[in-house]
């Protein structure tokens, strides 16, 4: 089980000093310190982002591409910044190639929305897994029922790893768009990400990687991957909500029709007919979120000087901890045994309900989440109506994790 990056020799990361950049986990909660492992839902942000967003506002705030005045101009290059930033975190060929939206649901939904529009019809494929989040799930079946298309799945072990054999049966001339989750949220699994591209590749088949719970545990390079889509959230990545990315190969944005419509979308208005902006701009209509989207440029910086790799390899310590200790909980069962597997850890007792361990939890201070994660299918095919998951990051412990399991054994001891 492992993050598929090499451990360095020695580990480059000071935990106690990370720490310290994050203001909010040094909270009390019920009077305990603070433990934090719901990075899954959103991570926490270090000083850097909240003072980068403090300074827009105090300093810059400002339209962005439409005026000519100085605020207006700081304001674009740093908004334009970001935008360079996340082209090289990623990298990506070029910053045409990067669009902001308002998170991971935002692009997957633009993607449904325009490249599916225009490319569905009557009798069409659409291939996604059995670990989709709903946002890779819904917009999906909005534009197959419009265009009467159909969703087709590829079936999940029950280790929690898609079934590859299955998937290439699914696919066909009738194939549209391949859509997958790079890292599943409610089961940790990393998924052959690279193999699924090429497979769909030598169909002709474009491919869609949700990398919300990617980027901010491994390193990715769009253009290694070769994948035509990657979408991901600012909030998830320390960065603020609200923002988010999509990245899609040029010749492919550019065959594709807007989105939505309104100023700074447009080349030229009159009322018998509208051309379009060049990318990436086609896509951004309205006034942007320019202050979380150079925020998000500042918490990529935060990672850079981590380094990722670091983070991969200290995650990595963490999840092999955290799996060995809980499985000494006597009852506790894992949900999502893959071989490759990020640092997420989805559980289950029999006898008790995790909505009573996420309480439980929350009073020694613990924040971990509970319910089905956004992935109701996942859940069906387990058999189950929900997990508890603790879900780590780089500026998590093996004390912390300790406690974790302190708490647990507590909880089977009142409820078991
Ligand atoms: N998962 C979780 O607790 P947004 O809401 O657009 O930022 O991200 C949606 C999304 C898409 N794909 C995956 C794999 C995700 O994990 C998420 C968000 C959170 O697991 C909130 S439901």
């Amino acid at each position: 089980m492992s993050l598929k990056v090499q451990t360095p020799e020695k580990l480059k990361l000071d935990v106690q000093k990370i720490r310290k950049d994050f203001p909010i986990l040094s909270q009390k909660v019920h009077g305990k310190d603070l433990i934090y492992l719901d990075n899954a839902a959103t991570t926490q942000k270090p000083q850097a982002v909240i003072d980068e967003l403090n300074k827009y506002y105090n300093s810059l705030n400002s339209n962005v591409h439409r005026g000519v005045h100085s605020l207006s101009e700081q304001a674009t290059n740093a908004y334009e910044g970001s935008r360079i930033k996340v082209k090289n975190f990623i990298n990506a060929g070029s910053e045409k190639e990067i669009i902001f939206t308002t998170g991971t649901t935002g692009a997957i939904n633009l993607v449904a929305q325009t490249y599916g529009r225009m490319n569905l019809k009557e009798g069409d494929e659409v291939i996604i897994s059995g670990m989709e989040h709903h946002s890779n799930i819904v917009p999906w079946q909005m534009i197959c029922e419009e265009k009467k298309s159909k969703l087709k799945v590829i079936p999940i072990d029950d280790n929690g790893e898609i079934i590859f054999e299955e998937f290439e049966k699914l696919l066909s001339d009738k194939t549209k768009i391949v859509s997958v989750v790079y890292v599943s949220n409610s089961l940790g699994t990393i998924n052959p990400v690279k193999k699924i591209i090429e497979k769909a590749h030598s169909f002709g088949i474009p491919v869609l990687m949700d990398g919300a719970q990617a980027v901010q545990h491994i390193p990715v390079d769009v253009q290694e991957l070769g994948c035509d889509f990657f979408a991901f959230s600012g909030h998830k990545t320390f960065g603020p909500t609200g923002i988010g990315i999509l990245y899609g190969k040029k010749n492919l944005l550019e065959s594709m029709p807007p989105y939505q419509g309104g100023g700074d979308m447009i080349a030229k208005v009159t009322f018998e007919k509208t051309t379009y902006n060049e990318l990436p701009y086609k896509f951004e209509a309205g006034t942007p979120n320019i202050a979380d989207a150079i925020g998000l440029g500042k918490a990529i910086d935060y990672i850079n000087e981590i380094g990722i790799k670091n983070i991969a390899a200290y995650e990595n310590e963490l999840l092999e901890y955290a799996t060995n200790e809980l499985s000494k909980i006597n009852g506790l069962k894992i949900i999502g045994t893959a071989k490759e597997k990020s640092s997420v850890i989805s559980f289950v007792f029999d006898d008790v309900h995790p909505h009573d361990i996420g309480t439980f939890l929350d009073f020694d201070g613990i924040a971990i989440r509970t319910g089905h994660h956004c992935t109701q299918p996942v859940m069906d095919r387990f058999n189950i109506p929900a997990t508890s998951r603790a879900s780590f990051s780089f500026y998590n412990t093996k004390e912390e994790i300790d406690i974790l399991v302190i708490s647990l054994n507590k909880v089977l001891e009142v409820f078991g």
